[in-house]
């Protein structure tokens, strides 16, 4: 929405949850005849982290599957002129060659932290594909990496692990606590993208790509969990020292993307890395009161932006 706006978009419809249920198909129906949008980011999902996915399988598969379903279907319906469906790189087999091209989807078994929210963002993807097939549909799909940014969802249970280990480490500060815990060994990589680029990219693909393969979007960047969670320590609460609790799970080893398909599009991500991890943090410490997930708020991560 920030980059929609910053390049002169001003006709930007968006459904909070409050006044769309996405699951729902008879409501998105009537929503997409009265509003006729030209253009959908399909950006919508119930999503969260590790613990997330693996305690609430059936919330992640049942919400992911009917929000793209009654989405797509209606973007048909009312002759929406393109969409675009945001995946995630946990589609992809959890032992797959690294890093992970494109057409590694459905070679091998998935991450079992995730399976249920992974088959319901590959059904995304055929949604999309079916529909371009059979009706001439210019839907298409974009596979972002792990995200972080400023609103993101920093409940300590059900976020993403930079959102999490940011809010500990800053309570643990507040609360005057001298360890850190960081989920699992910390061994496992990870590769991160700022929610900026992610933004860029996805404005990208809707002006310059129309294949009915996904794209992979990444920064082709990966580091450790113990690194990360030692670079938010420095940042936040330096003074205290890491505990790993290897009591929780580490989720798939490695997750590295591909990006050659999206730079031979002619698309780069531009946010450093250390500079970007910086920014959240002092985003996350400035706005802390109001961020999401705070309380009783976000206890369940759902996010919901149309
Ligand atoms: O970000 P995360 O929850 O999701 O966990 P995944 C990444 C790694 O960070 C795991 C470790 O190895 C976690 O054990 N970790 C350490 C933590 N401390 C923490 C913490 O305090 N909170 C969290 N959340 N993790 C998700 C998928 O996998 O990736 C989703 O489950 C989605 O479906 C998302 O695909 C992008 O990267 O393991």
């Amino acid at each position: 929405m920030r980059q929609l706006a910053e390049r002169g978009y001003t006709n930007l419809l968006t459904a909070s949850r409050d006044e769309l249920d996405l699951r729902r198909q008879s409501a998105v129906e009537a929503w997409f005849h009265e509003h006729r949008p030209e253009y959908v980011y399909l950006v919508a999902g119930t999503v969260g982290g590790i613990l997330a996915n693996s305690t609430r399988p059936a919330d992640f598969i049942f919400d992911n599957m009917m929000i793209h379903a009654t989405v797509v279907h209606a973007a048909w319906t009312s002759e929406v002129h393109k969409l675009l469906y945001l995946g995630s790189s946990c589609i992809y087999p959890r032992e797959a060659p690294q890093p992970m091209r494109e057409d590694y989807l459905l070679t091998g078994p998935l991450e079992p932290t995730n399976a249920p929210y992974a088959v319901a963002k590959i059904a995304g993807i055929q949604l999309c594909q079916a529909y371009r097939k059979q009706y001439g549909c210019d839907f298409i799909s974009g596979m972002p990496t792990n995200l972080y940014g400023p609103g993101d969802n920093f409940d300590p249970e059900s976020s993403h692990v930079i959102p999490g280990l940011i809010r500990k480490f800053h309570d643990a500060k507040m609360a005057g606590e001298s360890t850190l815990t960081v989920w699992g060994t910390g061994s496992p990589r990870r590769e991160f993208m700022h929610v900026d680029d992610l933004a860029d990219a996805c404005i990208f693909l809707m002006d310059h790509y129309d294949g009915d393969q996904h794209v992979n979007i990444g920064t082709g960047e990966e580091v450790t969990i113990a690194e990360l969670a030692e670079m938010i320590r420095r940042i936040v609460h330096p003074e205290a020292e890491l505990v790993f609790d290897s009591s929780k799970p580490d989720g798939t080893p490695r997750k590295l993307l591909d990006n050659s398909r999206i730079h031979a599009l002619g698309w780069r991500h531009s946010m450093d890395f250390e500079a970007g991890l910086r920014r959240t943090c002092e985003w996350y410490i400035e706005h802390h009161e109001q961020a999401p997930g705070q309380g009783a708020g976000l206890s369940d991560g759902a996010q919901d932006k149309l």
